[in-house]
């Protein structure tokens, strides 16, 4: 048998869709909000990326300040991630009728335009659950989720890219309530979508308020569904990895010494770093799942560790922890941060000394640098 285009399918078993809940111009108002969550999303995702996974180009200039320039960025980046799942899910609702349209496939043309809708829905769907899932750490899935988060963020934004522009004529015709392709609205549809769009906009932003909280401070008495809330933790600051399960012991913290490593390298104990010049800063953690923290941290300037053991001031600085597995084991920091007068090797937090949990003996706290990076159970620091 030979296949024709256009495909002659049986009518379909499907209702039909009338009114104008599924029309374009609620696609439309939908689509903006969306598209500028997506947006902000993407861009701070990036921000967060390199922040993280410097590329060797780009490490020797990565700023140190403004220092709580990643907790903002990354507050962002969840916040807006947050706010487009609902969004989302409304727009799959509004043009789902789509999938019964007939004839399946018109043309070539047609038959790639809704293949890179597909590629935008699956990316779409993925890197929001996906984020939301990390966001509870929970990991249902085989792979390692930075780098596939990553990648299927530049999928969703080339789609989204594409959809828009092949839309573009559609957009433009709907983008407000008066425009031509609006107009001739019965009365009873449009306070139809008006109730829709209400309660698509109500939805995002109680979700987004409800959550924004983990990292924005003034929120957080209504920070009912975040899965951290910035007060709980030890010492009031919330711990994502605990000494337990570091596998960091009293035993394996007795005979603590650091070790820096450069042309004059040394050992001290923790009493010779408790006889340095002491400074106090006040700087967040700010997690890449979302929560941050404002804490105030004592302790001794890295630039002062490294300065005794000669190392050059424009050196890479490996940072390696106590704990003898996990994936922020080892750390490296460019000068940017060892140099900045707010990065400590900290022994002290809130004025008392850093309990297990948060690293003691000594810790790393940096300004502008995601949690992950601010290294606890500090063994070493070695100039590169
Ligand atoms: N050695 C080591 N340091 C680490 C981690 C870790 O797993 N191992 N977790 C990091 C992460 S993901 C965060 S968000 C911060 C949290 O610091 P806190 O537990 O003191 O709040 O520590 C970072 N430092
Ligand atoms: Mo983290």
């Amino acid at each position: 048998m030979k296949l024709r285009l256009p495909l002659r399918l049986p009518p379909p078993p499907f209702p039909a869709f009338s009114g104008r809940l599924h029309d374009a111009r609620t696609a439309t108002a939908v689509g903006r909000v969306l598209g500028a969550a997506v947006a902000v999303c993407f861009v701070t995702g990036l921000v967060s990326h390199v922040l993280q996974h410097p590329p060797a180009a780009l490490a020797d200039g990565l700023p140190s300040r403004p220092a709580w320039g990643y907790r903002l960025s990354q507050g962002l980046h969840v916040a807006s991630g947050t706010a487009a799942v609902p969004l989302l899910l409304v727009k799959l609702w509004t043009v789902y009728p789509r999938l019964f349209a007939r004839p399946l496939l018109r043309s070539v043309r047609h038959a790639l335009e809704r293949l890179s809708v597909a590629v935008l829905v699956a990316s779409a769907l993925f890197e929001l659950f996906s984020g939301l899932f990390n966001t509870a750490q929970w990991y249902p899935w085989p792979f390692s989720f930075v780098p596939v988060h990553y990648a299927a963020g530049w999928l969703l934004a080339g789609s989204l890219l594409l959809h828009v522009a092949v839309k573009a004529p559609e957009i433009a015709a709907h983008w407000r309530r008066r425009s031509p392709g609006t107009l001739s609205l019965p009365a009873g549809d449009a306070t139809d979508r008006r109730s829709l769009l209400l309660a698509t906009g109500a939805a995002a932003g109680a979700v987004t308020l409800t959550t924004a909280g983990q990292s924005l401070t003034p929120l957080k008495g209504l920070d009912l569904l975040a899965p951290r809330h910035p007060d709980h933790g030890e010492e009031g600051l919330p711990v994502n990895r605990t000494a337990a399960r570091a596998g960091v012991t009293a035993e394996s913290v007795r005979d603590w010494k650091l070790y820096v490593g450069g042309p004059r390298p040394y050992e001290m104990t923790l009493d010779d770093l408790r006889a340095m010049p002491q400074t106090e800063v006040t700087l967040p953690i700010a997690c890449v799942e979302g929560w941050s923290k404002a804490a105030r941290w004592t302790g001794v300037r890295v630039r002062d560790l490294l300065d005794r053991a000669g190392a050059p001031e424009g050196a890479l600085i490996r940072v390696t922890s106590l704990e003898r597995h996990g994936a922020y084991r080892v750390m490296v920091m460019p000068h940017t941060y060892a140099r900045d007068p707010l990065t400590l090797l900290a022994l002290r937090l809130d004025g008392r000394e850093l309990p297990p949990d948060h690293g003691y003996p000594a810790r790393i706290i940096a300004p502008n640098r995601p949690g992950v990076l601010q290294t606890k159970w500090v063994s070493r620091m070695e100039a590169l």
